[in-house]
């Protein structure tokens, strides 16, 4: 079975968002389209508490976009954003969720940051999304989402790793920073990852 993985289309990611993602709406009529040629739709949330430390807020002396090392891993830092249960954190309005059968938070430890929608970034901790799809007899993921350099490449390399097809739905993401996403593809492409235009799907996938 083939599902399609919503990655983190959350207001705070949307133009005028904490975190926003340029031009990062122009995701969703995508995400919206393809799910209903998807037997399983699963989304992943960044949900983080306010402490988190992938905030610059919480290291006085640091700005966003700085860069420090936590637990050992580079960590960039950011901006507040998705912090649990508030506006930002949400997902958009626009955003197609009846089909969605289940959501994986992920970045609630307050010391780990979690971009990947099946490991934190210290692979330390699974979010259960890989023994899900597993169980569910998914072989290949396609993927849609937010940030394409971030969340979805990371989602990306690991849904790879756990040894599942990943397929990446090239008009379905936009970057932070537009070079860094297509080195991160151009690698990830070598480790196997296939992409598709959303244009290419137009009956249902199985
Ligand atoms: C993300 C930075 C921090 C993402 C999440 O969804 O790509 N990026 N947290
Ligand atoms: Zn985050």
């Amino acid at each position: 079975m083939k599902a399609l993985l919503i990655v983190d289309i959350q207001y705070d990611f949307l133009p005028g968002g904490a975190l926003e993602v340029p031009q990062g709406d122009v995701v969703i009529p995508v995400a919206n389209r393809l799910q209903d040629f998807f037997e399983l739709v699963v989304a992943t949330q960044d949900w983080h508490p306010p402490d988190h430390a992938s905030f610059a807020s919480n290291h006085p002396g640091k700005k966003a976009m700085e860069e420090i090392e936590l637990d050992g891993i580079p960590q960039i830092l950011w901006p507040d954003h998705c912090v649990q249960g508030s506006a930002g954190a949400a997902f958009s309005k626009e955003l197609q969720m009846n089909k969605v059968e289940a959501i994986f938070r992920k970045g609630m430890e307050p010391a780990i940051d979690s971009y990947s929608g099946f490991f934190d970034n210290g692979h330390k901790k699974s979010t259960g999304m890989g023994d899900y799809l597993k169980g569910r007899n998914v072989d290949t993921v396609y993927v849609s989402g937010l940030a394409g350099d971030f969340c979805v490449n990371y989602t990306l390399n690991d849904a790879l790793m756990l040894g599942f097809n990943a397929v990446l739905v090239e008009d379905g993401t936009k970057p932070i920073d537009p070079p860094a996403y297509e080195k991160a593809m151009h690698k990830l492409k070598e480790q196997g990852l296939e992409s598709i235009r959303s244009s290419e799907i137009d009956s249902p996938i199985r």
